[in-house]
């Protein structure tokens, strides 16, 4: 049998997240439970099995475009899991309703995660921020709403300058921002109360995988005694790796780091000149201060308690049929 094509906008989604257009750990969650939605919505399917053939292919296609951020099969994961019916107009309800569910969960996990880092902020605390996370935000925006003054050094992360989104949202909230380039970071962080930064993934161990540069910047701030605080919700635990599995890192591509002048510029020898640029990397759990979910704040060491509350007897890979 051949695969079942998946609805252009389930396409288009893909390729947005692909190319980044959708982006951060719980955005693409998000985007990709829609894109579910929009399937089963849209299917005219006539079967049961054509219908949930097409639902997979659908979850498989998203699944396939970045491979680190582990709230993406979470996603598909937790929609798929929760639907049920006889007939195909039964399964297209359940399905649009457990995608608009989990949306809801997500935003709720997101606004309770951020009370609890809230409270680790004090009044004029200065938080030295990486990349964007909507989670690391949400935590500014609790301690804002609390009445709390919060400043921000920002930095802007290479190659894809990802701070610059952190720098907009923080100055429409009147935060008093910062920028400065990765390389700075060190200079600045005698200045910063708490290095506040996001995940797209959590190890059993405690390791945080996040943008590119975390694990550099989480290593100077405990050589200089500031904190460093992972905001992530449940989601972005890895389930895979509480059996071992190791967390693949994404290798994108080398446009995103040297423009085609550039390159021609610098090689001499096409052979001996080559570009790596990992969107990833892992910070051992001795450099975290903290871990705050929705569930409340765990030492980075404890977390896998909560991974197996949560994921452990469920690890299935419904898009593989
Ligand atoms: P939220 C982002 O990855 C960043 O690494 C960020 O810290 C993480 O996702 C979590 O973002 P990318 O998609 O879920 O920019 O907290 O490569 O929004």
């Amino acid at each position: 049998m051949t695969d079942p094509e998946v609805h252009p906008e389930v396409a288009e989604t893909a390729e947005e997240i692909a190319t980044m257009e959708i982006r951060g750990a719980a955005t693409i969650a998000a985007g990709a439970a829609g894109a579910l939605a929009t399937q089963a919505r849209e299917s005219d399917a006539e079967t049961p099995e054509a219908f949930w053939a097409e639902l997979r292919q659908a979850a498989k296609r998203l699944y396939e475009t970045r491979p680190t951020a582990v709230s993406l099969p979470n996603a598909l994961r937790f929609v798929l899991a929760d639907v049920h019916g006889d007939t195909v107009a039964e399964l297209r309800e359940s399905a649009v309703e457990s995608a608009a569910e989990f949306q809801r969960e997500l935003d709720q996990a997101q606004d309770r995660l951020g009370k609890v880092g809230a409270n680790r902020l004090r009044d004029g605390d200065v938080v030295m921020t990486h990349c964007h996370s909507t989670d690391a935000l949400s935590c500014v925006k609790a301690a804002l709403d609390q009445g709390k003054h919060v400043e921000a050094i920002v930095k802007e992360t290479r190659p894809r300058k990802q701070g610059h989104i952190t720098a907009e949202q923080l100055r429409e909230w009147g935060v008093p921002v910062t920028l400065v380039v990765d390389s700075a970071a060190r200079r600045y962080l005698n200045d910063v109360d708490h290095v506040l930064v996001g995940a797209d993934s959590i190890a059993a161990d405690g390791s945080v995988i996040n943008k590119i540069g975390t694990s550099g910047l989480a290593v100077n701030a405990r050589d200089r005694g500031t904190p460093t605080m992972v905001a992530a919700q449940t989601i972005k635990l890895h389930p895979d790796t509480l059996t071992g599995h190791t967390v693949e890192i994404e290798m994108r591509d080398e446009t995103e780091v040297i423009g085609a002048d550039d390159r021609e510029r610098i090689q001499g020898d096409p052979d001996g000149f080559t570009v790596e640029n990992p969107a990833f990397d892992v910070t051992p759990p001795r450099f975290v201060d903290a871990i705050v979910t929705e569930r409340g704040q765990f030492p980075p060491e404890s977390i896998v308690v909560l991974m197996r509350e949560l994921f452990g007897r469920d690890t299935a890979r419904p898009w593989e049929g």
